[in-house]
């Protein structure tokens, strides 16, 4: 990065520290990856200075032959890769890219029903402070108090009782498979749109480590940045064109579901796409077909259940007993420390987590009760259960052991050593 470096040493210098970072250290944050030179390449170019509001063959400037080109590829990719009808990819991330199905979707005031934030959903899926819990009616889900897995039939009971116009499914720390049928059933039932938002398990669905939500959906979002190992991005899929609930909540506009979506996006809420980010996208997706991509996604799920019994027989209580997907949450009431303290711990010997609320969480949330951790950017270096079996009996040794320098001192040797045989980046 010579022209960086001449004309901005400064930022220059914080990318040198931040690759050290990423290369030294245990990337465990679950919604985290490491993307491909080539993607990064695609991102880094002079894509990035054309505007093109619009879609292909159909732009508000001109000069665009060739972005449309990239996009088209990119839509192309996404539509053969998960087997839907139609795709947007255009959502600048994952949020924006919800925004747009409520806009296409729904009027302001209409019932949402999400997974609560605090039980493992997202910001988006009806939180309270985020423009879906501001601007719409949302009402929530949340895990059995007991199994702290998701209950269908309530979840039937509160969609019956509420009558939400969508109900979202999707995650952001559940550590079990979600049942795209149960919740389509449920959809069916009440006369709701389902929304799946697979941004933390696209990869894994993919790489058939993860029941699809394509034949259950009306909309898929995914970010495009997480098990997938794209980009920063966000895509929006349509399993079928066709507005299965037209009838009943649309009966002025003669717009399918494709066109409603794309209308959502621009003119709805964004002008020009990040043209850099569509083709490294693009780029991604063309990675993500290839045979090594489906064994990388079983294997993120194999060195997560690896973890999680090495956590879990180290004396750590994990929700749910353990995972079937890319991640897991400690349960740390009765280690004696919160998550805020669990972090800085383990940042302080190269591990990076995230403090996480688990269930029926009684602290807050910038001090909450777990930690979230995954496999997805470790399992790109290479990493297999032995080595997950290793850092599951680090991670409980600091946890047990807050105070003990000498361990501390040894575990920094155990992630040097472990970063070591798993070079990030080498070529630079
Ligand atoms: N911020 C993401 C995560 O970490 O799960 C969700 O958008």
């Amino acid at each position: 990065m010579s022209h960086l470096a001449h004309t901005d040493p400064a930022i220059a210098e914080l990318i040198g520290a931040e690759l050290k970072r990423q290369q030294n250290g245990l990337e465990m944050i679950p919604s985290e990856n490491f993307t491909s030179l080539a993607v990064m390449e695609a991102m880094g170019s002079v894509l990035t200075n054309k505007y093109s509001e619009g879609y292909p063959g159909k732009r508000y400037y001109g000069g665009n032959q060739i972005i449309d080109q990239v996009e088209e590829t990119c839509r192309t990719r996404a539509k053969e890769l998960f087997g839907v009808a139609h795709a947007n990819v255009q959502p600048y991330s994952g949020s924006p890219a919800n925004q747009a199905v409520y806009f296409a979707l729904l009027n302001p005031g209409d019932t949402v029903l999400g997974m609560e934030l605090a039980q493992g959903g997202h910001l988006t899926h009806g939180y309270k402070l985020n423009f879906s819990g501001k601007y719409y009616h949302s009402v929530s889900y949340g895990v059995d108090r007991e199994t702290k897995l998701l209950n269908y039939d309530v979840i039937k009971e509160i969609a019956k009782k509420e009558k939400p116009k969508l109900i979202v499914c999707g995650a952001t720390a559940y550590p079990r498979k979600i049942d795209f049928s149960e919740f389509q059933k449920i959809a069916l039932e009440v006369s709701a749109y389902l929304l799946a938002d697979i941004s933390h398990i696209a990869g894994l669905v993919i790489a058939d480590a993860h029941q699809s939500p394509v034949p259950y959906a009306d909309v898929i979002t995914t970010t495009t940045h997480k098990t997938l190992r794209g980009p920063r991005g966000a895509m929006i899929l349509l399993p079928k064109v066709e507005d299965r609930l037209h009838d009943l909540y649309h009966t002025t506009s003669k717009r399918n579901l494709a066109e409603l979506i794309d209308a959502a996006i621009i003119p709805g809420l964004q002008g020009g796409p990040h043209n850099h980010q569509t083709a490294a996208i693009a780029v991604s997706l063309k990675e993500a077909m290839t045979d090594e991509f489906k064994v990388y996604g079983r294997q993120i799920v194999a060195n997560a259940k690896a973890l999680a019994e090495s956590l879990a027989q180290n004396g750590l209580e994990l929700v749910t007993g353990g995972t079937d997907n890319h991640l897991i949450l400690i349960d740390l009431t009765d280690a004696g420390l919160s998550g805020a303290e669990a972090e800085k711990l383990l940042d302080e010997v190269g591990i990076t987590v995230n403090k996480n609320m688990i269930p029926f969480d009684l602290r807050k949330p910038l001090d909450p009760s777990g930690i979230r951790l995954g496999t997805p950017a470790l399992t790109t270096r290479g990493f297999t259960e032995d080595n997950m079996r290793v850092i599951g009996k680090t991670i409980a040794e600091i946890i047990k052991n807050p105070n003990d320098e000498t361990n501390k001192k040894r575990v920094r040797r155990t992630v040097h050593a472990l970063t070591q045989t798993h070079p990030l980046y080498p070529e630079f």
